[in-house]
């Protein structure tokens, strides 16, 4: 029988190789581990106890949060705010940060998080994902906005879990990109994708057609160009985390970009874009807003949205030369 290798014994290997290391962030990603699992273990009842469905509360960002949204987001928060490693949080679906309770000692680090990635894909049995990134912060400090609005490459670790048809946790310290599958049997995420690359060109875009009416002209001349091409095709979930996984490991190109209706499109710089691209750039991939490499936007709002073009490293060139009237 071959003992796989866990996703805490991963760390503390990682942490012996930095032998000056307080072993605080490995602590703090115990804990997230152990959040991953709680909330895996409720949407997988999704269904059977009363969870679907909304609340009939709407976030900051405007949209119908879910019962399943509020659990992920409070199982996070409990889950993170005893183990003394952070100094505060921020969620997608909070107006405000999460300072750390005067109850619990306060750490150097920054926990950012979408609690319930792919939301409205719940109700009906498609995958979701949480996604988080974690920055540093003065140690002790009572820390504010401004302590979060920090450029991507800022980030000290970045990752996703994905519940899909088994549940798995990904994520980069900046040495490599990981990928741990959750063992239910053991109750352990077990090492399936070590140093995970992404191929250079991809056969997969992944855009919502359904804005087609609102896109500026850069990007319906990539998409008529990626259509008039051979062997190339269309996949596109609706939850982030799942397009951004499958093309992570296929190649592809994702695509949420500005448009005639939102210049900066949906999705969040913090809680979404800066993550996953960190792990892409990891990989081998790029990020780009179409104009700038999205680590290094300097964020100057919490829940700040950002035109977001991520993917294998040849096809985001090529989207953003399209963006930029460059393409042919
Ligand atoms: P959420 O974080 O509230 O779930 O919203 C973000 C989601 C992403 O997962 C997904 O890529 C995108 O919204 C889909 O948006 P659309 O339905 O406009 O295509
Ligand atoms: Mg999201």
């Amino acid at each position: 029988m071959t003992i796989g290798m866990t996703l805490t014994m991963f760390l503390l290997e990682e942490q012996r190789r930095h032998p000056d290391s307080s072993g605080s962030f490995t602590a703090l990603f115990s804990d997230l581990v152990v959040a991953a699992k709680l909330i895996s273990r409720e949407v997988n009842k999704a269904g059977l106890i009363d969870i679907i469905g909304a609340t009939g509360e709407t976030n900051i960002q405007g949209e119908e949060v879910q019962k399943l949204d509020e659990l992920a987001n409070a199982t996070l928060i409990k889950a993170m705010e005893h183990g003394g490693h952070l100094a505060g949080m921020a969620s997608e679906e909070m107006d405000d940060v999460i300072s750390i309770d005067g109850k619990y000692p306060k750490g150097g680090y920054l926990l950012l998080f979408d609690p319930l990635d792919g939301s409205s894909n719940i109700d009906v049995n498609v995958s979701v994902g949480t996604i988080f990134s974690i920055l540093k912060c003065a140690p002790g400090h009572d820390c504010t906005v401004k302590d979060f609005l920090q450029q991507g490459v800022k980030q000290v670790a970045a990752g996703y879990i994905l519940y899909g048809s088994s549940t798995m946790f990904v994520y980069t310290t900046g040495h490599g990109v990981h990928g741990f599958t959750l063992d239910p049997s053991v109750g352990e995420f077990l090492l399936s994708h070590e140093n995970i690359k992404t191929p250079e060109r991809g056969k997969i875009y992944s855009i919502n057609e359904g804005n087609t009416r609102h896109w500026l002209s850069g990007t319906q001349k990539y998409v008529d160009s990626l259509k008039a091409r051979e062997g190339v095709s269309a996949r596109y979930v609706g939850s982030l985390v799942c397009d951004f996984h499958r093309n992570l490991l296929k190649g592809g190109v994702f695509l949420y970009p500005g448009d005639k209706k939102f210049a900066d499109g949906k999705l969040r710089l913090l809680y979404e874009a800066n993550p996953l691209s960190f792990i892409i750039e990891q990989a081998g991939g790029s990020a780009s807003t179409g104009d700038q490499r999205i680590l290094e936007v300097q964020p100057t709002k919490l829940h700040q949205r950002v035109p977001l073009i991520i993917g294998s490293k040849l096809d985001v060139e090529e989207a953003c030369k399209w963006w930029k009237g460059e393409g042919k």
